[in-house]
């Protein structure tokens, strides 16, 4: 085989080969901000690593390469173990009025007093740059930066927890993150592993009800309830303390995707929860929550038919109303996504005077567990010094030293008591923190309370809560799930534990799997109970029948109309909500009237499932073309699928025809501003379950 020659090198012509172009380099001198080293030294060249000749070797002298290199290298710090995919906002809570009957926590006394908070909402399997919309837990942290110290509540948007005691913690975790041998699934509860452990874990149910419901699944974050799950304490100045349960409640409703939608998503846009949040606050609609507590006594604990310290249990509000006492609002985005959201460190030992925990042992484990995590996270005992972690309040002790210790205390005198330091700080019996004294008696045991053992008792209850809509998807849910496992015996032993549930549901399973028959018999520790339903557990019906801060997309082509257009984007930003103007090509649209409007999406960037409710506004010339186009179909067909409310002007009757939309009640022709009318009450009333068993089976 013949050698080619080696190219002799060409001679460098270029009398500054050094320099980027001058039309897209700026420098100092332009810009007025001069770069430097992390040590404060000029940078005069960032282009270019130091060589030995313009083509020779780097030199390992090169200290502004290896700073800038090293430092890069050390940018991540450990994941999260789990709620690793989150997204942050700062903002305020400010009470309703004073809770001082409740509580003594300086926070919750003046209506007029704001305290600063941060909010942390993430998903809780899959790793940091995983989806926002997979089927899963959403975590919904807030930390108070109040006068008094920083209190964190932890908590989740489901009420419920999968296990009673903080010892299966990491073997939930285990189960539902990616199996250890192959690296996959990310960020999905179906697979053999997850159901494993739960077919093996009856205290499971009532939370998998939740988790194969639309609340796994949710619209948006600023559309999302969270809770506290564990029974807290809430003290008052008096010393009087009640149980209470903390519950927060979006101002906008509370709203789910369905499961088609949440996949599609997915691909389309990963970063749909982030992005939805993070575009809210940008333009000045500030998601906001309302926080309440249901507040019970010893002697109401006593009379529930489960266990108040029980985590897998909730109390429905039809015993308990929920007391509002007071609103959170996010109005600020992260300046720095790493330093705040992602070092951003909850510890539910974050507590303060006039709160206090419960002997739930899954709290009692999670007391210890998130500060020991923050250690290795954020490499240290000093991460209260991180901004978004230093409360604002004075913090004075005699703690010193340690990895990445950022302050400078100054005297001889680290210790207490003292008498060289007279200035220095001291115990305040007082104002401080006092656990509430409480008789603690019995054996040491490693034994669950026998008030713990029914597990299915208010799965049921959950489930026959649901509207038959629901009932339906946590069916398909459990089918889907179940489907994706391949060892009969485990969806077997499912089919049992569903059986104990609800028959019907069992039942729906049982066929969508092809399984009838086949359900492992399981003897419950304690038979379950038809217990009241509770209607406040449902979501249809919780989606506020509002259409602010919710998105609308209209289709356009060339020669719309560009009049009705204008007056169905004017109603529209009346009832406040976002519109986003989707065509064939980025490059806009030319209406009726000649002019070129820009748009946000073409059909493939901006598919329909980004949208709560679309408008159909195409020519009848751009209809003709819509109709041979696959993005076009699938955007209306899957708005149509999605249930959502589909106005339309008449000239695009073809291209609902090529997508096979039947008329119905969600289908609303939009001629002029009456009809706009029509349609934009007929989308408040959200989406249109009827559609939904023409369309989808289960399974
Ligand atoms: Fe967590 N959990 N958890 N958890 N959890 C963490 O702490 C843990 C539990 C929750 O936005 C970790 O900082 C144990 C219930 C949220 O930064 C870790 C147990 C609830 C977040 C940890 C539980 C939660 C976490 C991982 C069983 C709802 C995200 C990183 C005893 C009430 C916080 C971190 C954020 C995070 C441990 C159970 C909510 C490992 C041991 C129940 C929202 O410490």
């Amino acid at each position: 085989m013949a050698t080619k020659k080696k190219a002799p090198t060409p001679a460098v012509t270029s009398p500054k080969p050094d320099r980027l172009p001058a039309e897209t380099h700026q420098t100092a001198s332009e810009t007025g901000s001069h770069l430097t080293t992390n040590q404060g030294l000029p940078i005069a060249d960032n282009q270019n690593s130091l060589k030995a000749g313009t083509r020779g070797p780097v030199l390992l002298e090169d200290f502004i390469l290896r700073e800038k290199i090293t430092h890069f290298d050390h940018e991540r710090i450990p994941e999260r173990v789990v709620h690793a995919r989150g997204s942050g906002a700062h903002g305020y809570f400010q009470p309703y009025e004073s809770a001082a009957d409740l509580t003594k926590a300086g926070f919750l006394q003046d209506p007029k007093k704001k305290t600063e908070v941060f909010v942390r909402f993430s998903t809780v399997a899959g790793g940091a740059g995983s989806v926002d919309l997979p089927r899963d837990v959403r975590g919904f942290s807030v930390k108070f930066y109040t006068e008094e110290g920083n209190y964190d509540l932890v908590g989740n948007n489901i009420p419920v927890f999968f296990i009673q005691d903080a010892i299966k913690f990491p073997d939930v975790i285990h189960a539902v993150k990616m199996e250890p041998d192959r690296g996959f699934p990310q960020a999905a509860s179906a697979h053999a592993t997850f159901w494993d452990f739960i077919s093996l874990t009856p205290e499971s149910m009532h939370m998998i009800m939740w988790a194969m419901s639309d609340r796994a699944i949710p619209r948006s974050y600023r559309m999302m309830e969270g809770f506290g799950v564990h029974t807290f304490r809430m003290i008052n100045a008096e010393g009087v303390s009640r149980f209470v349960k903390f519950h927060w409640r979006p101002v906008l409703g509370t709203s789910a995707v369905v499961w088609d939608e949440a996949v599609k998503i997915s691909g389309a846009d990963p970063d749909f929860h982030r992005r939805d949040l993070w575009e809210a606050i940008d333009t000045g609609h500030f998601p906001e929550w309302e926080f309440s507590v249901q507040v019970f006594d010893e002697t109401d604990a006593a009379s529930f038919d489960f266990d108040v310290l029980d985590p897998t249990k909730l109390i429905p509000e039809e015993i308990i109303p929920l007391r509002p006492l007071g609103k959170i609002v996010l109005n600020r985005n992260p300046d720095n996504h790493f330093a705040e959201t992602e070092q951003v460190a909850f510890c539910p030992s974050n507590i303060v005077p006039g709160i206090g925990f419960s002997d739930d042992p899954l709290l009692q484990g999670r007391l210890f567990s998130y500060l020991d995590t923050q250690l290795l996270r954020l490499g240290g005992p000093n991460f209260h010094q991180i901004p978004v972690n230093a409360p604002r309040c004075p913090m004075r002790n005699f703690q010193r030293d340690g990895l990445r210790q950022m302050e400078v205390p100054k005297g001889r005198v680290a210790y207490e008591p003292n008498s060289l330091a007279p200035e220095a700080p001291r115990e305040c019996p007082m104002h401080g923190f006092k656990t509430l004294p409480e008789e603690v008696t019995g054996e040491k045991i490693r034994h669950r309370s026998e008030t713990f053992a029914d597990h299915y008792s208010q799965a049921r209850m959950f489930f026959r809560s649901m509207e038959e809509p629901e009932q339906n998807h946590i069916a398909s849910a459990l089918a889907f799930e179940l489907a994706r496992v391949e060892f009969k015996s485990i969806r077997q032993k499912m089919l049992g534990h569903l059986l104990l549930i609800d028959q019907a549901l069992h039942d729906t399973v049982a066929d969508a799997l092809g399984m009838s028959g086949q359900a492992e018999e399981i003897l419950p520790a304690i038979p379950p109970r038809d217990l009241a339903v509770s209607p406040a557990l449902r979501l249809i019906g919780k989606d506020a029948g509002i259409l602010k801060g919710r998105k609308a997309g209209i289709l356009i082509t060339d020669g719309f109309d560009a009049a009705l257009l204008a007056s169905v984007q004017a109603a529209l930003t009346k009832e406040k909500m976002a519109v986003a103007l989707i065509a064939p090509k980025i490059g806009g649209a030319v209406g009726d009237d000649g002019v070129l409007l820009e748009v946000d999406f073409t059909l493939s960037g901006g598919p329909s499932v980004f949208f709560d409710t679309v408008v159909l506004m195409p020519s009848a010339e751009g209809c003709e073309m819509l109709v041979t186009e696959a993005a076009a179909v699938n955007w209306v067909r899957d708005a149509f699928g999605h249930l959502k409310v589909i106005g339309h002007v008449p000239e695009a009757q073809p291209l609902l025809d090529a997508s096979s939309v039947e008329a119905d009640a969600g289908v609303v022709a939009i001629r002029d501003s009456k009809s706009t009318a029509t349609w934009i009450k007929t989308a408040k009333g959200g989406r249109i379950w009827e559609r939904e068993p023409t369309l989808r089976s289960i399974g």
